[in-house]
């Protein structure tokens, strides 16, 4: 183990990467300030990342005014987004590999998709969406595993101007169905079997049981990835294979406006309900190449590998839009961290030369685990840069990863950002400040960060301040709206505190001015990096006919970051007992999927409520982390002995 306590507090980037680095520590002061007191100019300059079709002449039409919400970026340019990924390399990197396809089984073959390959599958999956029916402004929801053909979907769709909604390979057909439902898709794409560590899901077949509760005229394009067998309704499934093979690979990219939406990304918030996040094409595409490149320090020729799915917003804006915008190799990985062994990860640097490698502390905290040996059997000297995205590294994680993974010559970019932001929003930056194990350290370009008191929504200035995080000004890559639902975007984002944008998180700026998450502020947990609502969970508990109540928190766990810990109240004359236990948890996984199996179930004879009926989750929160010196106020609850039974329960359970 690194000797974590006489680690020195801040780490300075090396020499040589200071020498050259896209961003040294005096060009971000003075481009960050550009960036904000002169936002417009900044953004104008930024816009030329993208080739347009119609050039933009307006920069930024905002507003956060509570009931005139609007976000505006190049708003009268015109582009494509796939011509931007693929197309504009084709005369200058026409056979460099795009995407290079790491299987899930070591023993399989890698492919290698050079962008002249990518370009014709994309053109021809944008043809068989279109011999689909998919036109323009259509939904197609995307239920992949992590295979080039989902790359092939984003881009086809944003090639015909449709909009994809990608929903994570690990969610159940009931989320699915929602998913689909939501926001209406004419096509679901999916595969008959996605192998994972060893694994394989079924799934087609859950495609098949999502369908049964959505319209009937709603087709599925099944990719056969293994082989394996599915059920098939003729007229309603189509083989994407077959499809390809006889597709013809001239597509027209579709002229769009800069704020067509390209994609539509479901997320977890504090109501029960997901939220169908709105990206749009031109601001998002030029934040997420700019952030690509700058943050990770991308230089032509790199290797890219970012670990997470494209089922979350990461996958999305580097994994794909991100690196082939800026026409770089990015890796899709399609296995687990520990599969065969917890030495996949490093294999796969060492195999395919990786240059940046991006992923989760809930994988670096598994694969400390299991010791450094797995680690140092592989050659990483091609690392220059890591990341990490999603939740809070603790130090002893990012000294780790420091020490036995960069071997301490490279930069960790700890960086914060949400679905909602389409890209990085703080992060340092690797050749140019400092690091220190735990903070997002410093904003980005454009960013401007305010921390406020959380009750008054007073602006707490100056240094060694703590309270909640909100976002003064916009930026290219903020979401639009939810789909179909501009209120609840308004209401969520823009009403708790007035002419800001309230990113959920609480937040503490350092006697050096240096920015550290503290965590969600609202009911929103964070599992091994997911984003999840306490509200989902619970409506999933309720819904079993034996449980009467259910409230769910998160308590510290070691690996995960947050586990998922359920008070349930059972219906009268049901009793509690290890089947119920199983058969809960198995229950919650079926309707929501694995990642929201819970990790913990108190039965609770009674919940701690207000006398007004509001579950005080502050206090549930504060048993699930067996802190019961500091409940706070119980004297507004209307049955305190609630608590004193609770307590005494949990402390039976150790
Ligand atoms: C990209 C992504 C967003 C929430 C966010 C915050 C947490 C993400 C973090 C981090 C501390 C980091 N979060 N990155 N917390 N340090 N570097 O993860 O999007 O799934 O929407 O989650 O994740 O709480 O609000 P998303």
């Amino acid at each position: 183990m690194p000797d974590t306590k006489n680690a020195p507090k801040a780490y300075p980037p090396s020499a040589d990467m200071v020498a050259n680095a896209h961003v040294t520590l005096s060009q971000y002061g003075s481009l960050y300030s550009e960036s904000v007191s002169d936002s417009e100019g900044f953004w104008r300059r930024e816009g030329g990342r993208v080739d347009w079709i119609k050039p933009f002449t307006k920069v930024k039409d905002v507003n956060f005014d509570l009931g005139h919400v609007s976000i505006n970026w190049y708003a009268d340019g015109t582009l494509n987004v796939a011509a931007n990924c693929v197309d504009r390399h084709l005369a200058t990197r026409g056979d460099q590999t795009a995407i290079i396809w790491e299987p899930d089984d070591p023993k399989d073959a890698a492919k290698h998709i050079t962008y002249k390959q990518l370009h014709a599958s994309v053109c021809k999956m944008a043809n068989v969406l279109e011999s689909l029916g998919v036109r323009r402004g259509d939904r197609v929801v995307i239920y992949l595993p992590m295979i080039p053909e989902a790359a092939y979907a984003m881009l086809a769709c944003a090639r015909i101007g449709a909009i994809h909604s990608i929903v994570f390979a690990g969610f159940s057909p009931d989320a699915l169905s929602a998913r689909i439902n939501g926001c209406d898709a004419k096509l679901v794409i999916t595969a008959d079997h996605a192998p994972r560590g060893g694994r394989a899901t079924a799934l087609k077949s859950n495609t098949d049981a999502a369908l049964l509760h959505c319209k009937d005229t709603v087709k599925c394009l099944v990719v056969k990835r293994t082989g394996g067998q599915t059920t098939w309704i003729d007229g309603r499934d189509y083989d994407c294979g077959e499809m390809m093979l006889e597709a013809s690979d001239i597509s027209h990219p579709a002229e769009m406006n800069a704020e067509d939406p390209l994609f539509i990304l479901y997320t977890s918030g504090s109501t029960g309900q997901p939220k169908g996040v709105v990206h749009t094409s031109g601001g998002y595409l030029t934040y997420a190449a700019m952030t690509h490149e700058i943050v990770f320090d991308y230089h032509d020729g790199d290797v890219f590998w970012c670990t997470a799915d494209v089922g979350w917003v990461t996958g999305h804006s580097y994994i794909v839009y991100g690196p082939l915008a800026n026409g770089a190799t990015t890796i899709m990985f399609e296995g687990v961290p520990t599969y065969p062994d917890a030495s996949r990860f490093w294999q796969v640097c060492e195999k395919h030369k990786v240059n940046q490698f991006y992923t989760a502390p809930t994988a670096i905290r598994a694969l400390m685990g299991q010791g450094k040996s797995f680690v140092e059997g592989c050659d990483l000297s091609d690392l220059k840069v890591l990341g990490t995205v999603g939740e809070p590294i603790n130090p002893e994680a990012w000294n780790w990863y420091n020490d036995v993974v960069g071997k301490g010559k490279c930069p960790i970019v700890d960086t914060w950002w949400q679905t909602e932001t389409g890209g990085h929003l703080m992060t340092p930056l690797p050749g140019a400040h400092e690091m220190k194990p735990g903070s997002a350290m410093k904003p980005f370009f454009g960013i401007k960060p305010m921390v406020l008191e959380p009750a008054s929504g007073e602006v707490l200035e100056g240094n060694d301040v703590e309270g909640v995080l909100v976002i003064a000004d916009s930026w290219p890559g903020q979401m639009r709206t939810i789909w179909g639902d501009h209120e609840r975007f308004e209401k969520t984002y823009f009403s708790d505190y007035k002419g800001y944008y309230f990113t959920g998180d609480g937040c503490k700026r350092d006697a050096d001015g240096d920015y550290w998450i503290t965590g969600r502020v609202d009911d929103v947990i964070n599992v091994s990096g997911h984003r999840m609502g306490t509200a989902e969970v619970e409506s999933a508990l309720v819904a079993h006919a034996k449980v009467a109540e259910a409230a769910v928190v998160g308590y510290p766990h070691a690996i995960k970051g947050q586990g998922i810990y359920c008070y349930v109240t059972l219906m009268n004359g049901e009793e509690p007992s290890d089947e119920l236990y199983q058969e809960l948890r198995k229950w919650v996984r079926t309707e929501i999927g694995p990642i929201a199996s819970p990790d913990l179930i108190q039965w609770a004879p009674g919940l701690p409520k207000t006398r007004s009926g509001k579950i005080m989750r502050r206090i549930l929160r504060k048993i699930a982390e067996d802190d019961f010196a500091t409940l706070g106020d119980t004297s507004t609850l209307a049955d305190p002995t609630v608590v004193t039974d609770l307590i005494t329960n949990r402390m039976n359970k150790q």
